[in-house]
This record gives C-alpha cells, structure tokens and sequence, in this order.
C-alpha cells in the first residue's frame, strides 16, 4: 500500500504522517507539501530516515508536477491535508485560500482520475457547515447539515468538498470526505488559539482573546482525528462524508482559563473581534460511531493536560517560529487590536 499524504508537514497531516507509520508497518508513506509558513520539516524529523517515508516538496496547485508525482510514484490512496487553514489569514486576504483549497484539490483530484487512484480521502472541516446559536445546546452539525460558510476560508472548503463530490458522481471517483472539530495537540503552529495562549503564557505576553470569548468550540485530540481518517480509509463507504467530534465544547473563555490554570500564569486581553466570528460549533459524530464503530480516546481535559507538556517539552520548536516571520505576522494582527 502506497499513500500520499499532501500537507503531510502541518499539524495534523505531520500527526498522521507519524500515526500510519506506527500503525501500519509495511506501508509506504509520501509526504507531498510546499512548505509553507505553516510546513516545517522538524515535525518530521524522527521519521525521516525511514525507509518506508519519503518526503517531497511540492504545490499541490502546480498541475506539472503533482502529475509527475503520480506517474513516478503510483500511489493506491492520497489523503489531502494540503490548505491554507487560519481563518484570520483568509479575512485579511483570500485569495491563496483560493487557490490552494479549491484549484490545489482540483488538480490533485485530476490526477487521481487519470491514475485510477484507489482512494482520495478530503479532509475538510465542520465549519463548512457554518455556525450554531449559543442558546440552543441541543443542536449540533450532522451530515445533512445545509453547508453555510461564513468566513473565505470555510468557503474555500466547502467549494473544495463540493468538487470532491462532483468528481465521484460524474466520472466515479472514489472518494470519502471527512469534517472534524477543532484539533489541538503537539505541532499545531501558535497562531491557532491553543498553542498560541500556551505560547504567550510561558512567554508573559498578554492572551489576546476575541470578544468576550463566549464563542465556542469542540475541541478533539489531534490523535483522534487521525484513528478516525485511518479508520474510513479502511472501512468507509466510497462517496460518504463522515463527521468527526468527541463533544468536547468549551467556550474560548474557558479553555484559555484552563491553559492559565494549568500553567500558573498568563494575563487575559480582550481584544477586537474577529470579523463573521462563528459563534458555536459542535459536531453529532453518530455516523462514524454507529457505522465504523470510532470513539475518540482523549477527553479534553486529559488532551490540554499533554498539550501543555508537549509545548513544555518541546520549546525549540515553538520557539524557532515566533522567533522569525512570524513575529511580523503577530504585530500585523495584534498591534493595533
Ligand atoms: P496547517 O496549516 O498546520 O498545515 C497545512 C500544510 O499544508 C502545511 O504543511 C503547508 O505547508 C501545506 N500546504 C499549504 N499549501 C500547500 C500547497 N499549495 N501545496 C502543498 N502543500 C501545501 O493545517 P492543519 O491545521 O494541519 O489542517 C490540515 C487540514 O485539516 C486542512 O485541510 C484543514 O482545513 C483541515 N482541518 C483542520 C482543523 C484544525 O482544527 N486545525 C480541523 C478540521 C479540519
Ligand atoms: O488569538 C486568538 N484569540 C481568540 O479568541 C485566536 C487565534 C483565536 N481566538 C478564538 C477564535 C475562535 O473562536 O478562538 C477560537 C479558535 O480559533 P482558531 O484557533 O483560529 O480556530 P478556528 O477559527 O475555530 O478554526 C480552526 O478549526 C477549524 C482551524 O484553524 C481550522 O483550520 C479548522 O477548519
């Protein structure tokens, strides 16, 4: 079995990346990505001397060369984690989230059509489903769901998923598409709202949070998510699209108290709000769990615990990224806020 693992250099496809080739020991692995702000190789450092994991740096949008990579390479399933991901990024500017989330998976679901692929597995978000009131706990997001974006981000996924499905109905693609929750855990860059209050903790920066930090999130274990791609790989049904949560809502508010708790310190700063800010999502993951018998392992309050010792232990890589580019990006964002 050979994968194709795009976007493999983030957080969660880096995750996966590590997760298959744990789990699956006699399968080859192809990590595909640019290398974006977002990608960094010292996520994959312990497994690149491998002999089962190959890395390749390349655009997903670059017609030329991922047709190349399919000829030479002949993968039987590509997962596709390749995106721009943070929805601050695509308010300030939406065009990439264009090109890469919507013509990157046209592209990559050309080759898969002219390769015969056995498999190409979407992953895409619950925010394509837009967002729920605060005052009705009793709805969540199923599959049926109406798709109703509200920031370019989410609407560049959903645009995405919908090719992906056009792809299987007219020329049979076979495809899956998952939409999970909220991710945290150990590689996830600190502009995302976990990783980024851990960071300014430890560094007595303020945490800036949005609003009044009412909205809320459902938060899943990083590693859950990937047992539960691993998982429709395996036994999912070609052309269904899986939810993916663990009911693990917390308003913003409360998991930044939590990090604070946590770690003994750091300084809540409201700030500005984010433009559209969803207010709550939360995912019914009944059809994965019924079908596929997926349950995730990690609660939250056990997940933010090992986060938290993760970033604790593992300094040289958050502190390699706030060091560079980014600290521009940050005042950008937060200078004025
Ligand atoms: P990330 O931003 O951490 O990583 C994205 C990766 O894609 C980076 O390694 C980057 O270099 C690479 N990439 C970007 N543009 C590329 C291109 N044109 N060609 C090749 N590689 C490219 O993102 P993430 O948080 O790991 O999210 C991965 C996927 O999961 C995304 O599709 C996202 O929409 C989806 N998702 C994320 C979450 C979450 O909570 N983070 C939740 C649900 C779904
Ligand atoms: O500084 C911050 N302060 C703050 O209050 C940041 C960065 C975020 N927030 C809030 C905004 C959101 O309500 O925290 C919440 C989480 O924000 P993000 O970490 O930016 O995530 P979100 O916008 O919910 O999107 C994430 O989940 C779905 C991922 O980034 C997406 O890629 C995924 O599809």
């Amino acid at each position: 079995m050979k994968l194709i693992v795009t976007g493999g250099a983030g957080f969660i496809g880096g995750n996966f990346v590590h997760y298959l080739l744990n789990k699956h020991k006699d399968y080859e692995v192809i990590c595909l990505d640019k290398l974006t702000y977002a990608g960094n190789l010292e996520s994959l450092k312990s497994v690149m001397s491998n002999q089962n994991f190959k890395f390749i740096r390349g655009d997903i949008t670059d017609r030329d060369t991922i047709f190349s990579v399919f000829t030479q390479e002949r993968p039987n399933i590509v997962v596709n984690f390749a995106a721009e991901s943070h929805v601050d990024r695509s308010i300030e500017d939406p065009s990439i989230f264009l090109q890469t989330n919507v013509i990157g998976t046209q592209v990559l679901l050309d080759a898969c059509r002219k390769h015969r692929i056995d498999r190409f597995h979407q992953v895409s978000t619950d925010e394509v489903y837009g967002d729920l009131p605060l005052d009705r706990p009793d709805l969540f997001f199923t599959e049926e769901t109406p798709i109703h974006t509200s920031s370019p981000y989410s609407a560049s996924k959903a645009a995405a998923d919908l090719l992906v499905q056009a792809y299987h109905r007219t020329y049979g693609l076979p495809i899956t598409i998952s939409r999970c929750s909220n991710n945290y855990g150990p590689y996830h860059f600190p502009e995302k709202l976990i990783p980024l209050m851990i960071a300014n903790a430890l560094n007595d920066k303020p945490l800036p949070v949005y609003g009044k930090g009412e909205n809320i999130r459902d938060w899943l274990y990083v590693e859950d998510h990937c047992s539960a791609i691993d998982l429709i790989l395996h036994k999912g049904t070609v052309g269904e699209i899986y939810n993916i949560g663990g009911h693990n809502e917390r308003t913003n508010l409360e998991v930044v108290q939590t990090i604070i708790r946590e770690l003994g310190k750091g300084k809540i700063q409201f700030v500005k709000d984010r433009a559209g800010h969803d207010l709550r999502y939360a995912i019914n993951p009944n059809k994965i769990h019924k079908e596929l018998n997926w349950l995730p392992a990690t609660n939250f309050d056990e997940g933010i615990k090992k986060t938290i010792q993760w970033y604790l232990d593992n300094r040289f890589w958050w502190e390699s990224i706030i060091s560079g580019e980014y600290q521009n990006y940050y005042e950008k964002m937060y200078g004025n806020r």
